[in-house]
């Protein structure tokens, strides 16, 4: 039985998910809780390679099947050499999104069907799930105007507005589907409001 807690990050291109990585791995340090923080698709050798394959623009067209195939192969890799292991220990997992992304982008945004992804979530995952999600939700163009700001647009960025939206709707059914572990938190708001809205939601959760 895992001992850690599994916490994600969630939402669309932009919002801030990893500027506030940071700022929640400082908070749970404060509480003398050991963090490890990673990334999705990414945080294995192997899978930060496949992350490349799946975020480079210049690659040859990949299939939705395949782009969902690559993103729990990588997923697979994740969840044995690092976050099972981590959370074996106790340690606590931050992790810059998890599943969720895959109903938003890949069921949402590319129309895949909920039970192809479900049935991969079992296959790949069994019983791990998040213990708490936070889903930042922000409008489309305002995440993606931040993201331009931040650096050139990658594969995925490169998709019309409306995947987009796609995204933030599936994203939103997820939170009203599981509203006890996933919590939105408005996006858009100064970051300082932002993170005394994350106090909040994770203040509530240690407790
Ligand atoms: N993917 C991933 C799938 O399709 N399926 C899956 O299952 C998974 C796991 C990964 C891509 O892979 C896809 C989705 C993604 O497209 P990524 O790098 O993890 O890519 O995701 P991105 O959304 O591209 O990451 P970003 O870095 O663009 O977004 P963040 O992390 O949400 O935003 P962040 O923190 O970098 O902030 C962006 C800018 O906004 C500023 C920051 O300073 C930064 O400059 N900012 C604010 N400005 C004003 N007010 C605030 N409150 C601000 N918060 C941040």
């Amino acid at each position: 039985m895992p001992k850690g807690k599994f916490i994600t990050l969630e939402g669309g291109e932009g919002v801030g998910k990893t500027t506030n990585l940071a700022f929640i791995k400082d908070y749970l340090e404060q509480h003398k809780i050991t963090v490890v923080v990673t990334r999705e698709p990414g945080g294995t050798p192997l899978a930060e390679k496949l992350r490349q394959l799946l975020l480079d623009k210049n690659s040859e067209a990949i299939s939705d099947k395949a782009e969902l195939l690559l993103i729990f192969a990588a997923r697979a890799q994740h969840i044995k050499h690092v976050i099972e292991p981590a959370l074996a220990r106790g340690d606590w997992v931050l992790c810059d999104r998890f599943t969720d992304a895959t109903y938003a982008y890949q069921g949402g945004g590319r129309n895949m069907r909920v039970s192809t992804i479900t049935w991969l979530e079992n296959l790949v995952q069994g019983n791990l799930k998040p213990d708490l999600t936070l889903l930042f939700d922000a409008p489309v163009e305002l995440g993606l105007e931040r993201a331009r700001t931040r650096s050139a647009f990658d594969r995925f960025e490169s998709e019309k507005i409306s995947f987009f939206e796609q995204v933030r709707r599936a994203y939103l059914l997820q939170a009203e589907l599981y509203p006890e572990r996933i919590k939105v938190i408005k996006a858009n708001l100064p970051l300082l409001e932002v993170q005394s809205t994350l106090i909040h939601a994770i203040g509530t959760f240690l407790r």
